[in-house]
């Protein structure tokens, strides 16, 4: 059997590529829950992530218990903070915030959470997180205090990249924010994707299959897609009418 980690290995290694539904749980209404599920079995998503900047409601549990209930797609936490850890889930994303330098986010809040973890079952994926210029101020800016990265500093964003390589990061998570405004540069993408050998997920405002597909081509193993599918539920029947599959 193989976990989460080893199956995006080896979609990696064929050239499969992966694609997210992020779930924000604040955004989420529980009782349209069940519908919102069903389109996502009927998507093309491979995973679901769950988590969000700050999740105020305590429907975290709720929502995870309703997920794995009604769908056989692994489900992956997102965390903004160790508030949102749930046990129900498959796995977590282990971040840490390499773009910026608040202490917090790079280390203190895996010093809190580590114990939690140790007495759930979640596979744990470590993983660099870094924040690209999007535009204007997202939430993840706000909420991190900390500055993304500069579009145009390529040299830097492979530096973080390759040093959360050496620091034994599974997979590298090149963010934009949540309903960014631009998404992160293809080139970034490309020139960090050909330098490391771990995975690359991005996402942040990436809102058409013509996005998807660039991401895809510029090297990304990963999309996620938060608002586009927020924003209108019907997201991924557009997808797939104008595609056979998104490894083509
Ligand atoms: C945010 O990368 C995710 O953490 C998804 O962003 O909501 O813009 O799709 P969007």
């Amino acid at each position: 059997i193989f976990t989460i980690r080893q199956q995006i290995l080896e979609a990696k290694k064929k050239g499969q590529k992966l694609l997210a539904v992020l779930l924000d749980p604040d955004k989420i209404v529980l009782e349209n829950v069940g519908q919102l599920i069903e389109k996502i079995n009927q998507s093309p998503a491979t995973h679901i992530f769950v988590g969000g900047s700050i999740v105020q409601t305590n429907i975290l549990e709720e929502l995870i218990s309703a997920l794995k209930q009604k769908t056989s797609l692994p489900v992956v936490l997102f965390p903004g903070d160790p508030s949102q850890i749930s046990s129900k889930a498959d796995a977590i994303l282990f971040l840490s915030l390499l773009s910026g330098r608040n202490p917090d986010y790079l280390i203190e809040y895996q010093v809190q959470a580590a114990p939690i973890l140790k007495k759930t079952k979640l596979e744990v994926i470590s993983t660099g997180y870094i924040l690209i210029e999007s535009g204007s101020e997202t939430a993840v800016e706000r909420v991190s205090k900390t500055k993304p990265l500069k579009r145009d500093d390529l040299n830097l964003a492979l530096a973080t990249a390759q040093a959360g390589e050496m620091l034994g990061n599974h997979i590298i998570y090149l963010e934009a924010g949540s309903g960014a405004r631009q998404a992160v540069p293809l080139e970034m993408i490309e020139m960090i994707a050909q330098n490391i050998e771990i995975p690359v997920i991005v996402g942040g405002g990436i809102v058409d299959l013509h996005g998807i597909q660039n991401a895809y081509n510029a090297g990304a193993d990963l999309v996620v897609i938060g608002t586009a599918f927020e924003n209108n539920s019907h997201f991924f029947e557009s997808v797939l009418a104008t595609q056979n599959g998104l490894n083509d």
